[in-house]
């Protein structure tokens, strides 16, 4: 690592590296034992709040295998309690008032994270002094739209029909809550990269719910607000996770993100494609490929790895998070072959 930057790093910033930088969504959690050991003994939400054990359970998997990046352990939901709603885990957020009216969303605040969230810049700067140098960490928040559809829906749904409905027939609360949400995930996220994370991602997990029409008009200008405010005062990648939006693709890549996550449901090269080969993928093995073969498994992840090779440069991932089901020795088996054939690409590539 002589320029001082990781292999994560380098692909985020769209460097083509000698192999492909490899880690998982959802990778700090259930499928491993020492995760699912620690909360026999501590809930949920005292595991987030509590900066010793959030940073114990973000460098389990490190300690396991040779992924290239930590992502810390904490929820998108996890900042709301700072802006004035109550969450309760169960084991999906649920929001016991949820946001209804512009009343409802007058009575929140602005996210202060030194004084709503604490925990999480602590757990963050722990992490950062244990993590080895050539691992990179990453922080993330919930894009405002995946946080609306929680907060005005009130917990996990399908179709989220309650914070669609809510998004057409009051716009103007929609609105000013999204904002509200999009001026507090600036301010989390900058917090979260001066306690030392080293890049920040957005989940929108939900965003493939709505059309190309309603998600430029209403969210695309939220999302674009978040980089260049965030990108004014700090400078580290952004990764933009917008799942189940591939027919959202161009305009999701309009907003500004270094790096675009996409879901399975598209091969990288349809990605390149569309985007441009200048476009920093993040992605995109189905994680139910950890359930095939050995056999199969490696094929599906080589034909990732080939897939991306057009892309500027390749961060590899799941395209949604691993399974709560799933045997963590399959993820050694992925994270080692993830290795062996990027190296060998790079290599063919080289030669
Ligand atoms: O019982 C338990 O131990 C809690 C399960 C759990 C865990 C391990 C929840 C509740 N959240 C988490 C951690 C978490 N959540 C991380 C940690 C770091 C890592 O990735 O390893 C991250 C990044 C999240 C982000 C998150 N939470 C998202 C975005 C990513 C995605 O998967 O789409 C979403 C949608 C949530 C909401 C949430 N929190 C928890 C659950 C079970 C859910 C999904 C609920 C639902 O919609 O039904």
């Amino acid at each position: 690592m002589p320029d001082g930057k990781t292999l994560f790093e380098k692909a985020a910033r769209g460097i083509r590296t000698e192999r492909t930088p490899v880690w998982v969504m959802r990778q700090a959690g259930r499928y491993l034992p020492e995760y699912r050991a620690l909360r026999k003994t501590v809930d949920f939400l005292t595991a987030t709040k509590t900066p010793e054990i959030a940073a114990q359970i973000t460098l389990q998997p490190i300690d396991r295998f040779e992924l290239d990046a930590a992502i810390l352990f904490a929820d998108i939901m996890t900042p709301l309690e700072g802006m004035g709603v109550p969450i309760r885990f169960a084991p999906g957020p649920i929001i016991e008032s949820p946001i209804r009216s512009q009343k409802d969303v007058d009575g929140l605040r602005p996210l202060d994270p030194d004084e709503g969230v604490p925990f999480v810049l602590d757990a963050l700067s722990i992490v950062r002094s244990e993590l080895p140098k050539d691992r990179s960490l990453i922080a993330f928040a919930g894009a405002p739209f995946t946080l609306f559809c929680y907060l005005v829906q009130g917990g996990g749904s399908k179709d989220f029909m309650d914070a669609r409905s809510f998004l057409r027939g009051n716009p103007e609360a929609s609105d000013a809550l999204l904002n509200l949400l999009g001026t507090s995930m600036i301010h989390y996220l900058r917090a979260q990269a001066r306690a030392g994370a080293d890049a920040l991602m957005l989940f929108d997990s939900w965003v493939g719910l709505l059309d190309e029409k309603l998600y430029r008009a209403r969210i695309q200008p939220v999302m674009k607000n978040i980089i260049q405010e965030v990108k004014a005062e700090i400078d580290r990648p952004i990764i933009y996770f917008a799942n189940g939006g591939s027919a959202l693709l161009e305009a999701a890549s309009e907003i500004g993100a270094d790096v675009i996550a996409v879901d399975w449901t598209r091969p990288l090269h349809e990605a390149v494609a569309r985007l441009g080969s200048s476009t920093v993928l993040q992605g995109n093995l189905d994680p139910s490929a950890l359930f095939a073969s050995r056999d199969e498994l490696g094929q599906e992840i080589d034909k990732v790895l080939e897939s991306g090779m057009g892309a500027a440069a390749h961060i590899f991932n799941l395209g949604h998070g691993i399974h709560r089901t799933t045997d963590p020795d399959q993820l050694g088996f992925l994270v080692d072959r993830v290795h062996e054939t990027s190296e060998r690409l790079s290599s063919d590539r080289e030669g």
